[in-house]
């Protein structure tokens, strides 16, 4: 069965301003779908194209992995936001963020720093290892699974994720998905139970 775009967990214009209409069109539209495109042409035919997204992203390298991975991470990456979002989880995602980073504004402006510090295209993660919970980037279509790591949140920084909306100014853009869109509901959905 050919893989598939999943529907977006909102409507195209829920995230504005800070995430126009227009960057769903094409963050969504176009990039996230020419992703599953790709994977299907790569896959159609071959023993990969009955397996799991995750399954081919785990075996997979070159430009099979490159497209694997960017369907799970934008698929991942949409449900990471919603409208009204930011502000502070609570719960255990809340105790484990302060235990891990001192407070939740240390990890904000973690957060913020390897988002903006990320070297070109890529994505910031709030991930979760050995009990942990941990910052990680990672390039390009780089994802924590296929390094054994458990992602609970992610912020896209390639340039097509801001630059209608904030052109080149990231650091605006991470701070406002920081502050306006995390949707930590689904970051503490990601938590491995303890
Ligand atoms: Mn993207």
């Amino acid at each position: 069965m050919p893989f598939e775009l999943p529907p977006l967990p909102y409507e195209k214009d829920a995230l504005a301003p800070v995430i126009s209409a227009e960057t769903i069109d094409f963050h969504y539209g176009k990039h996230h779908q020419a992703y599953v495109t790709n994977l299907n042409k790569l896959t159609d035919g071959t023993d990969n194209a009955d397996k799991s997204l995750e399954e081919v992203i785990m075996a997979s390298d070159g430009g099979l992995f490159n497209n694997a991975a960017q369907v799970w991470n934008h698929t991942f990456y949409w449900q990471c936001m919603k409208a009204g979002g930011g502000g502070d989880p609570t719960g255990d995602l809340k105790d484990a963020l302060e235990r891990d980073f001192g407070s939740l504004d240390q990890f904000r402006q973690d957060f913020k720093n390897a988002a903006v510090g990320q070297f070109g295209s890529g994505w910031a993660w709030l991930v979760e290892q050995g009990g942990k919970l941990e910052i990680m980037t990672t390039a390009n279509a780089d994802l924590p699974m296929k390094h054994g790591v458990n992602a609970l949140m992610t912020c896209d920084v390639w340039e097509h994720a801001y630059y209608v909306d904030f052109r080149n100014a990231r650091p605006n853009y991470v701070q406002a998905f920081i502050d306006n869109l995390i949707n930590w509901d689904f970051a503490a959905s990601n938590m491995s139970a303890s």
